[in-house]
């Protein structure tokens, strides 16, 4: 087992052990005996365990201890087993709306017999929660939508989660005998920070064993439609998928279509039928006098074409289609045959749009002047900063998270820990963070790795804006994050005047997720991302993009502006252990859908060109 699979068991205990209302000493046992096994490196972990020496860890008592063999021999924890059973269910679910935390649970659990979300509902309905000491009118509203927004949000999942079921789909296809093109389109393709259902285009020489192959997948829990031209199923986690097959000529012009978004496929439409031709999933053709009338509301036979139409198996409605070649002006010849998107887009005059910019927000018109930026891409990064460790909420130590940058390839990672007001997340006092500094510089001097590390800190901003650490101590570090992570119910005003304050401190260096939102979660707080983003540009602050797949904060729609004006970004995982360094991956979506090049986001710069740039600032400062 892995010292995280470990943490997680015991992590789970002791949520469980707060559920029921234990002794709170023995919950926070096993809380920071948690912390105390992933604050060891793996092997040292290995080693422990082999030689029967967990006791003289300090923080690992003898409980713990034989918990810890046990799972360690036998992947099992009877005692975590009997414990589930003596939990409804339903509780543990409630820890998904925000403001329930495992005491309240227990009163409401205790008191009004709530046993899930649908008796919690009810028992706010009809204003019992609110009449609970310790709970009030407040909270009752609270949880209230917290509840709504559960269900609003229901139906989406994270960019992250979609692209991890997606991934294997699509090599599992492609890898099929008869599958000749396969690609996964919709807005998993165009990199929208939240996903509706997956959408597979395909093309192939026989489509039952495709099909077959599909509804097979393990995680698939029930096949929703089943037709000759699209297959839909829905996977166990809730999360749907359409699988279209088409004939390979007409791959290009589904997965076009498909792609999306609809408003870009809209304005698509209009600029074909501009130049007299009929652009569908189907292909590319002359307007004729049968489709001129149908096409005389672009947006609604393409409604049609998308919608009702699509399981009736569309090459039966339009037999010749299929056969005939999908160039249909093969006769000009300047207008080769239609084998790339690339080629789609030129024939309709057109540079080829990548999809992220795919929303009908004036990618056409720059499409067409030739003036679509060359967009960052994941290549591009040589390094990232706002990463955390064991000394703070972490779940790797310096050392592992400064390998797996190495292996990432790149040359420096910076790390920024909590600081002392997020207690909750275990916040590093001036003394801790004192001692960080100095591991760090112990670590570069040591040669272990070939990455360099600058130390940083997340530091809070305090409800009033000023930072959470004296100038003094922030001018020893490399690089400071400043983010909220407390007080969010300021108004906007406040609360903009408050992050305002805190970019003016003459030692941040970048801002950590601008509005503190939780993507199918919870709403930010409310600022006024305009006025700040003119300070940080007044102030030469970074706005990073953080590319947890749950915040994607600032969000992309006000990249494109915000650069134009100057503004600078560096894409942060905001990672709490080394597999989510890979999530930059997500913030690449984000800087790419904002139109964001290279130039524009600082971790695409050289170890040295870093370097300059935080000596220089803290010359200035
Ligand atoms: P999602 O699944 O809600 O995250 O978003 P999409 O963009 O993946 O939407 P989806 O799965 O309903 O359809 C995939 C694409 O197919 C969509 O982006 C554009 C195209 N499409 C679907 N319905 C229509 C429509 O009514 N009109 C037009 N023009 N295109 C459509
Ligand atoms: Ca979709
Ligand atoms: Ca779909
Ligand atoms: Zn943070």
């Amino acid at each position: 087992m892995t010292k995280h699979e470990i943490a997680d068991v015991l992590n789970e205990i002791a949520l469980l052990l707060e559920l029921k209302g234990e002794n709170p000493f023995k919950i926070r046992a096993y809380q920071s005996g948690a912390r105390v096994i992933e604050s060891l490196e793996q092997p040292e972990l290995e080693r422990l365990l082999a030689a029967n020496e967990l006791l003289t860890v300090k923080g690992i008592g003898e409980a713990l201890a034989k918990k810890i063999a046990e799972l360690h021999t036998t992947g099992k924890l009877e005692f975590l087993e009997k414990l589930r059973a003596t939990i409804a269910p339903g509780l543990v679910e409630l820890l998904q709306i925000p403001g329930v935390g495992p005491k309240k649970i227990k009163v409401l659990h205790e008191q009004l017999g709530v046993v899930d979300i649908a008796s919690l509902a009810a028992a706010c309905a009809d204003g019992r929660v609110a009449a609970l000491a310790g709970f009030g009118a407040k909270t009752q509203e609270k949880i209230v939508a917290g509840i709504k927004n559960r269900e609003a949000y229901g139906r989406r999942h994270l960019w992250w989660e979609a692209w991890q079921v997606a991934q294997p789909i699509v090599a599992g296809l492609r890898a099929l005998p008869q599958v000749k093109r396969a690609e996964a389109a919709g807005s998993l393709r165009r990199g929208l920070e939240t996903v509706g259902d997956l959408d597979f285009i395909v093309s192939a020489t026989e489509i039952e064993p495709v099909v077959s192959w599909f509804v097979g997948l393990s995680d698939v829990q029930e096949v929703t439609a089943r037709g000759e031209t699209k297959t839909s199923v829905r996977f166990v986690t809730g999360l749907q998928a359409d699988l279209r097959l088409v004939p390979d000529e007409q791959f290009i012009f589904a997965l076009h279509h498909f792609t999306g978004s609809k408003d870009h496929n809209v304005q698509m439409r209009q600029r074909a039928l501009a130049r007299g031709l009929t652009l569908s999933e189907w292909g590319l053709e002359p307007v004729t006098a049968a489709t001129s009338e149908s096409s005389a509301s672009p947006s609604s036979s393409l409604t049609a074409a998308a919608g009702a139409g699509e399981a009736a198996a569309p090459r039966a409605r339009r037999p010749k289609r299929a056969g005939a070649p999908a160039d249909a002006a093969s006769g000009d010849p300047a207008r080769g045959s239609v084998a790339t998107e690339a080629d789609l887009f030129a024939r309709l005059g057109l540079h080829f749009i990548p999809p992220e910019l795919r929303e009908g927000m004036g990618e056409i018109e720059a499409a067409e002047h030739g003036e679509l930026p060359t967009l960052v891409d994941l290549p591009d990064l040589r390094g990232t900063f706002h990463c955390h460790t064991t000394a703070s909420d972490g779940r790797n130590t310096l050392a592992e998270m400064a390998t797996a940058a190495a292996s990432a390839g790149w040359e420096y990672l910076g790390i920024a820990d909590h600081s002392k007001s997020s207690f909750q997340a275990n916040g590093l006092t001036e003394q801790r963070l004192l001692e960080q500094v100095e591991a760090i510089r112990v670590f570069n001097a040591s040669g272990r790795c070939r990455t360099h590390v600058f130390a940083g800190t997340e530091c809070d901003i305090l409800p009033d804006g000023r930072l959470d650490f004296d100038e003094a101590l922030l001018r020893k570090l490399d690089y400071v994050v400043a983010s909220v992570h407390s007080t969010f119910a300021l108004d906007e005003a406040a609360m903009t005047a408050r992050i305002i304050r805190a970019i003016e401190h003459p030692c941040t260096t970048m801002l950590g997720h601008l509005t503190g939102r939780l993507l199918l979660r919870r709403d930010g707080y409310r600022v006024d991302a305009g006025k700040i983003i003119d300070a940080a540009i007044a102030h030469g602050v970074i706005i990073e993009i953080n590319a947890a797949p749950k915040r994607l904060d600032m969000d992309w729609r006000h990249w494109r502006k915000a650069t134009a004006r100057g503004l600078l970004t560096s894409i942060n995982p905001d990672a709490h252990e080394t597999a989510e360094l890979a999530y930059v991956r997500a913030g690449i979506n984000t800087a790419r859908k904002g139109w964001l090049t290279k130039a524009q986001v600082f971790n695409t710069r050289s170890l040295a060109e870093v370097k300059a740039a935080f000596l220089a600032r803290r010359r200035a400062g």
